[in-house]
């Protein structure tokens, strides 16, 4: 779980407005909560539970020519980590009694990875207090109610993806599902860093984003990845390393999964999965992945 310094990620949302996509409404309220020194605004806390941490990897491994321009420039200039399981300052107790500190406030809740129920939900202790485990279920039943918006960070969060694979033996549930509170659901695994910073925006600007019926907010998600691929009737590959085909005989799920990838691109807008000739995998569909290829199961198409 981390706190977001509210003044400095509402620098890093303006001078990012143009890459992140924000509308010029949203952009003028950033810009007065920030002359105002970003006060009166939510803390941002963040839980980690049935996840392999790639989500968190994927807002760290931001680089760009705007603020953070690496991870660095997040780490000890934009985000306030208050509590994180893997990059936290604080440890043990001290840690926890941070995040409880910061629960009094308003808070937006951003969970990263879906809820792991089984063995009455020890399969995800998250941390311990005063000598009492606490269970990823528990950690969310006692934030999401009280938070002003809960943010599913990634596919395992919004769906179950990854880490709710059949056979499932953790027993991992969708925050949504879990929960069964409304939920924004930032899907991609991972999930792209544009996509929670432009989320959180929103919320900072006191917008809250539309969704669509999947819970995801339509201005990121409104459009198949094959909808805007350069490689659309370009003709179709029938092997790999193949530059400038489509990739749809090879697996690709581009047509079946909705995102902005073609056009925002990935790691500062090097590249994306089918620009460096792999196919689409789908990882931000609601279906990723047993849909559409199951771990142990072969008959699953
Ligand atoms: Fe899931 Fe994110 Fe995939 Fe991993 O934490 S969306 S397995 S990239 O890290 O939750
Ligand atoms: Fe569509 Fe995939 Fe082909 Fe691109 S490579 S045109 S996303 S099927």
């Amino acid at each position: 779980m981390k706190s977001i310094d509210r003044r400095l990620f509402l620098r890093y949302a303006i001078q990012s407005a143009a890459a992140l996509g924000l509308e010029s409404t949203v952009l003028a309220r950033l810009q007065s909560a920030y002359a105002a020194g970003g006060s009166g605004l939510p803390t941002v806390l963040w839980l980690a539970g049935g996840a392999c941490t790639g989500c968190t990897v994927s807002l760290a491994n931001r680089v760009s020519a705007s603020h953070p321009t690496d991870v660095g420039d997040l780490l000890l200039n934009t985000i306030d980590l208050e509590f994180h399981p893997n990059l936290m300052g604080a440890a043990g107790q001290q840690a926890v009694d941070v995040l409880m500190d910061a629960s009094h406030g308003p808070y937006v809740l951003a969970v990263e990875g879906s809820v792991p129920t089984a063995f009455g939900g020890h399969a995800c202790v998250v941390w311990s207090d005063r000598g009492q485990d606490v269970t990823m279920a528990e950690a969310v039943s006692l934030l999401a109610p009280g938070a002003a918006a809960v943010l599913a960070v990634g596919t395992c969060a919004s769906y179950g993806g990854i880490s709710s694979a059949y056979p499932n033996p953790a027993g991992g549930r969708s925050v949504r599902d879990f929960t069964g509170r409304p939920v924004i659901n930032i899907p991609g695994c991972p999930v792209h860093p544009d996509w929670v910073v432009w989320t959180i925006a929103q919320l900072l600007a006191g917008v809250s984003p539309a969704l669509d019926a999947e819970g995801r907010p339509r201005d990121l998600y409104s459009r198949s990845v094959h909808d805007r691929c350069p490689r659309k009737g370009q003709g179709e590959a029938t092997t790999f390393a193949v530059e400038g085909k489509c990739l749809k005989k090879l697996g690709c799920k581009g047509p079946d999964t909705r995102a902005d990838c073609p056009t925002r691109l990935w790691n500062g807008g090097a590249n994306w999965c089918i620009g460096a000739n792999a196919e689409c995998i789908g990882c931000a569909a609601p279906k990723f992945p047993d849909g559409w290829q199951s771990f142990y199961k072969q008959d699953v198409v």
